[in-house]
């Protein structure tokens, strides 16, 4: 846990974090890694999407996970089903994942894999709305879902999630027909304070949307590819 009534600790923790997130991007960029930060709140369906981005791209797209967890290793065991390294990092009393924690989990990678072999780390976060976004952990991009059944106003209720996504996934779309709820308000409310985030409507369940978030991950890999080609011509 952290007090973030104190303004100056505050400052502090998250000025140790960046310097944390910083090692952690130089190994990703040595290694040639794409990092998503996944996050939202419990039960929004981050590891089922997992399930499924495992399912259907760990043939074309190398993949490790970094799962992280309060004390269980049940998700971590989920995902390990799929044949990729899976690493479990369990945060204790604390509501977010740190940038220290997550280089514990890209240095066991490292001492167990070739890290250089991988494309992909997705990093499943503790189910949060509120302090992880404030965490980098060397991520190229922040992916949030929210699930249609947590309401129009969440991203009022909690803008730095919403804020800071790169990408967002509004999850569970299958449930509309039962709830009173307008995707339209979610959007709006989203880019009102967020006007350039990708915002895609998936369902675990019915498979709507699964292909444009398949299309977004393989963009950003192909994106982050050239820029670090472009980095080795001009150095
Ligand atoms: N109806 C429906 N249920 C979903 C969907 N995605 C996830 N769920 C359910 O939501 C619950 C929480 O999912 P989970 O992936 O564990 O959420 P996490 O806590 O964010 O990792 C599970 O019971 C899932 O089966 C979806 O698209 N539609
Ligand atoms: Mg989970
Ligand atoms: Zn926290
Ligand atoms: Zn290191």
């Amino acid at each position: 846990m952290h007090q973030t009534f104190d303004a100056a600790l505050g400052i502090n923790l998250l000025h140790a974090n960046q310097e944390g997130a910083n090692h952690n991007r130089a190994h990703f960029d040595e290694w040639g890694i794409t990092c998503f930060n996944v996050m939202s709140s419990p039960g929004a369906g981050k590891t089922v999407l997992l399930e499924q981005t495992l399912a259907a791209l760990s043939n074309k797209v190398k993949i490790a996970v970094i799962e992280g967890d309060m004390t269980t290793e049940l998700d971590a065991d989920r995902l390990r089903k799929y044949g990729v390294p899976v690493i479990a990092i369990n945060t204790g009393r604390s509501c977010h994942l740190d940038s220290k924690m997550v280089a514990g989990g890209l240095h066991q990678l490292e001492h167990h894999y070739n890290p250089s072999e991988f494309d992909l780390v997705l990093v499943e976060n503790v189910g949060n709305l509120v302090c992880p976004a404030e965490f980098e952990v060397g991520e190229h991009a922040k992916v949030a879902l929210l699930s249609l059944t947590e309401g129009e106003d969440k991203p009022l209720k909690y803008p730095v999630m919403f804020q800071e996504a790169d990408c967002l996934l509004i999850t569970k779309m299958d449930l509309a027909p039962h709830l009173d709820v307008d995707v339209n308000r979610i959007v709006a409310n989203v880019r009102q304070m967020n006007p350039d985030v990708t915002i895609i409507p998936v369902s675990a369940k019915t498979g709507e949307g699964l292909e444009a978030w398949f299309d977004w991950i393989c963009s950003q890999i192909e994106q982050e590819f050239l820029s670090e080609q472009q980095l080795s011509v001009t150095h």
